[in-house]
């Protein structure tokens, strides 16, 4: 059996092995290790989380590589049913049909198609779809609903054998799983497999300038493998024949792109978007190893002053919750180094994350009905990228007084618009 980590010694885009150190956030466990307390482990293993930057490519990535079956052969993350998400992918479905022209009956190829939530919006407008998901938990939920989905680690053999049996793809996407992805090689050979000659290549990936501008340094985890900017994505592509023809920016994630692509010689024009995002990498400094190590220095300062702001509430006795149990929240907490001394409980409304501890600290994480007779003086908003959707929702918190600790990018508390004053 092949070591649970591995260390990065040369550029998974370029090759190359001359690396800034940017920093170390210190060795955590992971992410989704959500723990059954009727279980717990002594111990629970830990790996560092050290970012680097290649100087050729500028591909940020961590150093330290988990086996992808231990990170993604049973997985908690559930595609967002929330209304943002929803919207965001419907958006998705037609930005994609206007701009691969695609039409009922032809086939859109999904990697990473978690519960098919999107797939089954390229079904309902009639095309034939295939999703690949390693999570076979969550294969097994995409297939029940009628989406067909493979239980498998998507790459060049699943490539061939979608084009074999089903044709060309007209659509190959990847939702929020390519910086996942160790090997990018083999699965852009999978893509361009099964790609149509006129077909298009869509990736959605977070967008490291916000990233690096918002200091989201909790979405710095293991499963995070890669951290991608347009120019480095346009080099990895140029690399498998396919040249990026337009890019669009969304807020989902807290600030995502989906980088259009196509083969060299198809007809798609390149859009104005592609040229405009190079120039505002170059701009922000993205090829300087400068923007890098403030973003490093910022993050440690924002790590600290979470910590202080939330122990300082916990000492004055003050009952502080996370609101969610994310990926990122999970991460945070470590970072923070914030257990249920300082953080009582996470509410979540995952149901596969109910009456487990998170990975680490071991805070308990409960239902939001659960959490609702125990409301806390504070909730920490983990889940920040939902910011609007939830603080709207919890409006009644608000008004009995509780408050919202929004974390990045500076940590700020949220408390209830003071009520007008009738005249
Ligand atoms: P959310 C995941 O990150 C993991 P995470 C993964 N590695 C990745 O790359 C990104 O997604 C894209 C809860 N919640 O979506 C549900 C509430 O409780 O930001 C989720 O557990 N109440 C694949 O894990 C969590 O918050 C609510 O009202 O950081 C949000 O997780 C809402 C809206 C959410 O992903
Ligand atoms: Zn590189």
């Amino acid at each position: 059996m092949q070591d649970i980590v591995r260390r990065l010694d040369t550029c998974r885009v370029c090759g190359r092995d001359d690396w800034l150190e940017v920093t170390s956030f210190g060795s955590v466990p992971l992410a989704n290790g959500f723990l059954d307390p009727a279980d717990l482990p002594a111990e629970e293993p830990a790996y560092p989380v050290d970012v680097i930057v290649c100087r050729n490519c500028r591909l940020m990535a961590i150093r330290h590589v988990i086996r992808p079956d231990v990170l993604f052969r049973h997985y908690v993350y559930v595609t967002s049913e929330s209304d943002q998400m929803t919207a965001h992918m419907r958006r998705i479905v037609g930005w994609c049909t206007r701009r691969a022209g695609l039409a009922p009956g032809e086939l859109v190829v999904e990697l990473g198609s978690n519960v098919g939530l999107q797939l089954a919006l390229f079904q309902e407008q009639g095309q034939r779809v295939v999703g690949v998901d390693p999570a076979e938990n969550l294969a097994e939920i995409a297939n029940a609903r009628g989406v067909r989905t493979l239980p498998e680690f998507f790459g060049a053999d699943q490539g061939r054998r979608i084009h074999a049996e089903q044709g060309e793809a007209k659509l190959v996407l990847g939702r929020q799983c390519f910086a996942h992805i160790d090997d990018v090689h083999n699965v852009l050979d999978g893509a361009t497999a099964v790609l149509a000659p006129d077909g298009l290549v869509a990736i959605e990936v977070p967008y490291l300038l916000d990233l690096l501008e918002e200091n989201q340094f909790d979405t710095i985890y293991h499963e995070h493998l890669s951290y991608y900017s347009v120019t480095t994505l346009a080099h990895l592509f140029a690399r498998h024949g396919l040249r990026i023809v337009d890019v669009e920016r969304a807020a989902v994630h807290g600030g995502s792109i989906v980088v259009f692509a196509a083969r060299e010689g198809s007809a798609h024009p390149a859009r104005p978007s592609v040229n405009r995002l190079l120039s505002l990498e170059r701009q922000s400094g993205l090829d300087s190893d400068d923007a890098y190590l403030a973003f490093a220095e910022r993050a440690h300062q924002v790590i600290r002053q979470i910590g202080d702001l939330v122990r300082d509430l916990a000492g004055r006795g003050l009952t502080v919750a996370g609101y969610g149990a994310p990926s990122k929240g999970t991460t945070l907490l470590q970072f923070c180094e914030l257990g249920p001394a300082e953080v009582r409980f996470c509410s979540d409304t995952t149901s596969l994350k109910h009456g487990r501890l998170l990975p680490g600290t071991r805070i308990p994480c409960r239902s939001p009905e659960q959490a609702r007779d125990q409301q806390p003086d504070y909730y920490l908003l983990l889940a920040w990228n939902y910011a609007d959707e939830i603080i709207s929702k919890e409006q009644d918190f608000l008004r009995r007084g509780g408050k919202f600790i929004i974390p990045i990018p500076q940590p700020r508390v949220v408390t209830a618009e003071p009520v007008p004053a009738v005249a």
